[in-house]
């Protein structure tokens, strides 16, 4: 595909941010009109409200985690990670994270631990969360390592710090695949993007393991390739109401039910759709549309953000957005970081 430039990467990392950001407004509500939406997003053009008024939540909390543990140890470092999630936890407790969570990272923080991947083991009476909390913070490790097989393996690990159960981890692998994928160019061609999706999970998704929880769940046997299949058919479909995507994808806090929503609405927003703004680009017709959806908004917006911006860049983010969302600039400033670390010569040895 196409080479993955500076302007995806810095892209990738502010979208994420500015996803969770505006998303925070909407987060849990039911109906959100897109009146509601555009008059939220069009506040950020007011320049007298100063810098960061809207402050980042859990999912970017944990994201800026991820990315200083893969550039601090250059790589994947699992008792690294954990602890710099159990510090940020201590530091700032009211990031709005997930109530099971918060019994992980607290476990996390004791200088006794042996295995850093046991508390999550031990959540939900050892059947491992399912929550989007890996998902929402994968979008690093496509920005880190250009290999597949290292994307598919430490975004396995850095969700299972926090999510054992293979529909939480799985969701992960999903989301950094996309960003990927989406560095590459491959949205260019969004069917040969959404194949290329199914063929992979059709092989993440062939593990024993995760055939074991998706029976015991009762979902589908391969539940994310059975979503992309969903996908792929509201593509098909010349209009799609915001009701059949909830119905069809979900919007809720469960991987399953937010990363291929999130995926969908990076597709759906490709082109200019009725009821968003014509003078919106590509980056900002997605975010609008995620948050329009209601549910899980800041972390719908902040995955199909990181998506979007690794495929718009950079140059495609209203500025004013950046000045208003708290960590915005940071996140520029890492993509740039990411960016040599994915480009760096392998060591021989
Ligand atoms: N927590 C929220 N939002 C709700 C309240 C925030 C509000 N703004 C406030 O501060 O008052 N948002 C954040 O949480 C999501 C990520 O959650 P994560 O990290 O996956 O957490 P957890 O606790 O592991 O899972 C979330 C919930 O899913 C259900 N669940 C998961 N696994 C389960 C299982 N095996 N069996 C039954 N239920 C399971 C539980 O209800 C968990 O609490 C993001 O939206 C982030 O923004
Ligand atoms: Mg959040
Ligand atoms: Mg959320």
């Amino acid at each position: 595909g196409t080479p993955a430039s500076l302007s995806r990467f810095r892209g990738a990392l502010v979208g994420a941010v500015l996803g969770d950001c505006v998303g925070g407004e909407f987060e849990g509500a039911e109906e959100v009109p897109m009146e509601s939406v555009v008059q939220h997003l069009n506040s950020l053009d007011d320049e007298t409200k100063g810098t960061g008024i809207l402050e980042y939540s859990d999912d970017t909390a944990m994201t800026r985690c991820v990315v200083q543990s893969l550039l601090g140890r250059a790589g994947f470092d699992e008792r690294d990670m954990a602890r710099r999630f159990a510090k940020e936890y201590s530091a700032s407790p009211s990031r709005g994270y997930g109530s099971g969570v918060v019994q992980v990272l607290k476990k996390l923080s004791s200088p006794q631990i042996k295995d850093v991947y046991q508390p999550a083991k031990d959540q939900f009476n050892g059947r491992g969360s399912f929550g989007n909390g890996g998902a929402m913070r994968a979008a690093p490790f496509a920005l880190a390592f250009p290999d597949l097989t290292d994307i598919k393996k430490f975004a396995r690990l850095g969700a299972m710090l926090t999510h054992s159960c293979s529909l939480g981890y799985n969701g992960a692998v999903l989301q950094a695949l996309a960003v990927h994928l989406s560095l590459r160019g491959a949205l260019d061609l969004p069917q040969q993007f959404i194949n290329r999706l199914i063929t992979e999970m059709e092989e993440v998704e062939g593990d024993e393991a995760a055939l074991r929880d998706a029976r015991i769940l009762k979902e589908a046997e391969k539940p994310y390739c059975e979503r992309l299949h969903r996908i792929r058919d509201l593509m098909d479909r010349s209009k799609v109401s915001i009701e059949e995507v909830i119905a069809e994808l979900g919007n809720g806090i469960a991987a399953l039910h937010s990363v291929p929503t999130a995926i969908f609405c990076v597709l759906h927003c490709l082109q200019p759709r009725e009821g968003l703004p014509e003078t919106y680009g590509g980056l900002e017709r997605t975010v609008a549309y995620s948050l329009a959806l209601g549910g899980d908004t800041d972390t719908i917006a902040c995955m199909a953000g990181a998506i979007a911006g690794a495929h718009y860049g950079i140059e495609a983010v209203p500025p004013s957005w950046i000045r208003c969302c708290e960590g915005a600039e940071d996140a520029d400033v890492s993509g740039g970081l990411l960016h040599a670390l994915y480009h760096r010569t392998p060591q021989e040895g």
